[in-house]
């Protein structure tokens, strides 16, 4: 393929803040695509934008690039790597302080789309059949809500694993959120469409499981309940700070434990601060295999980190997103290590999210068996419409 113009503009994110936009002419047609940022971001991801601001990303795409960039050939998706070498010219900061990673996010996903015709899924993976099954954020608070009370914890998640196929699962999800949301009188929504409510973690817990065991024994399949704990945003450098109580390091991971244990959670991530991989390890073995104990900040989709993580057995989860890293061929070194080492992945949007589908793709070519990418809320729901039109192609 031949890339024939590149061409970049800002556009706004589902918080109203602005990103960017990419779009690729090539010998395959013109193909779009955008990257999305997080708020409650881990200290070792790349920088989004930099501090300039995103007008100096898209200046560096529409003045610089597009002249490099022009007349270039690339054939597979590890061609990618020789567009990042290019990229490493103009920005040999570490964390992509210079131009920003999501414009490598936003340019090659224009580029794999462009490779693919459209068909990314495919073109990753033609034999490709396994769908991921949805993990839905059903109420949420910390840093996902601006002022005013709220919970604890950033997200209380869904997820149904033995669901037959993935539109009952979304189905399901959709479901209990809109229970709940009766249940809790139609409280204000987090950034990512999930209820907020100010309520304790134990009651939103009692509440969501009783609700997921009724819509359970309706739709016959088991529907569990997880926590997104974003610890690194509760932690002070000593202890952890809740709205009525303070914990020392030890007595949280004995607090996570429990819950784990009284509410049957199966997914949690980021119980601990974004550097204890010792912590980690011990819930981990806590819990066996009962419960994915995921690294999100922990790790944030780096491999050098994942390495770490590997070695002191920290997680048996990985949150892989893409903009952490701002490099498509990393996240697919991510995701090998992962698979070699038994660690589940589960593909992630942001909380500022865009109308681009590709984490639906990555999740199917790939073999991604979880997405993470909330119930409610246009930017989240046409990434599983996209999964239900991936799915018919397969069949
Ligand atoms: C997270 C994400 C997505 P953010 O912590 O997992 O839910 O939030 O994009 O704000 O980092
Ligand atoms: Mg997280």
């Amino acid at each position: 393929m031949i890339i024939k113009k590149i061409k970049a503009w800002r556009i706004r994110d589902s918080r109203g803040e602005p990103t960017i936009e990419v779009m690729v002419k090539s010998d395959n047609g013109k193909f779009y695509a955008s990257a999305p940022s997080g708020a409650s971001k881990g200290k070792k991801e790349v920088m989004a934008f930099p501090k300039e601001g995103v007008q100096k990303s898209v200046d560096f795409v529409n003045k610089i690039l597009r002249k490099e960039l022009y007349g270039y050939k690339i054939n597979k998706f590890d061609d990618l790597n020789k567009i990042e070498k290019i990229i490493e010219k103009y920005d040999k900061t570490e964390n992509f302080s210079n131009i920003g990673g999501n414009v490598v996010v936003a340019l090659e996903y224009a580029l794999l789309r462009a490779l693919a015709k459209g068909q990314v899924w495919s073109f990753l993976n033609t034999n490709a059949k396994q769908l991921p099954r949805p993990l839905g954020n059903c109420i949420g608070g910390g840093m996902h809500v601006t002022g005013g009370e709220k919970t604890d914890f950033q997200e209380f998640l869904l997820l149904s694993l033995n669901a037959t196929d993935i539109a009952i699962a979304i189905y399901a999800n959709y479901k209990i959120w809109k229970l709940v949301g009766k249940e809790l009188g139609k409280p204000k929504k987090t950034d990512e469409g999930a209820w907020a409510p100010n309520l304790s973690t134990e009651k939103i817990l009692d509440i969501l499981n009783k609700v997921a065991k009724k819509v359970s024994e309706e739709l016959k399949f088991e529907i569990k309940v997880g926590i997104d704990m974003a610890a690194s945003h509760l932690f002070n450098g000593k202890q952890y700070v809740y709205k009525n109580k303070r914990l020392s390091k030890k007595e949280q991971i004995k607090y996570v434990i429990g819950l784990i244990n009284k509410y049957n959670l199966v997914y949690v991530e980021d119980p601990l601060e974004e550097d204890d991989m010792k912590g980690f390890a011990e819930i981990t073995k806590a819990v066996k295999n009962k419960c994915l104990i995921t690294g999100d900040d922990l790790v944030c989709t780096n491999p050098k980190i994942l390495k770490n993580a590997i070695k002191s057995k920290a997680i048996n989860a990985l949150i892989v997103k893409p903009n952490q890293i701002g490099s498509l061929i990393k996240v697919k070194e991510v995701i090998e290590l992962c698979k070699k080492n038994h660690i589940n992945t589960i593909i992630s949007h942001r909380s500022g999210e865009t109308m681009d589908t590709m984490i639906s793709h990555l999740a199917v070519g790939f073999n991604i068996p979880i997405i993470k990418t909330g119930i409610y809320g246009k930017e989240r729901e046409i990434k599983l419409i996209e999964l239900q039109n991936i799915e018919k192609q397969i069949k």
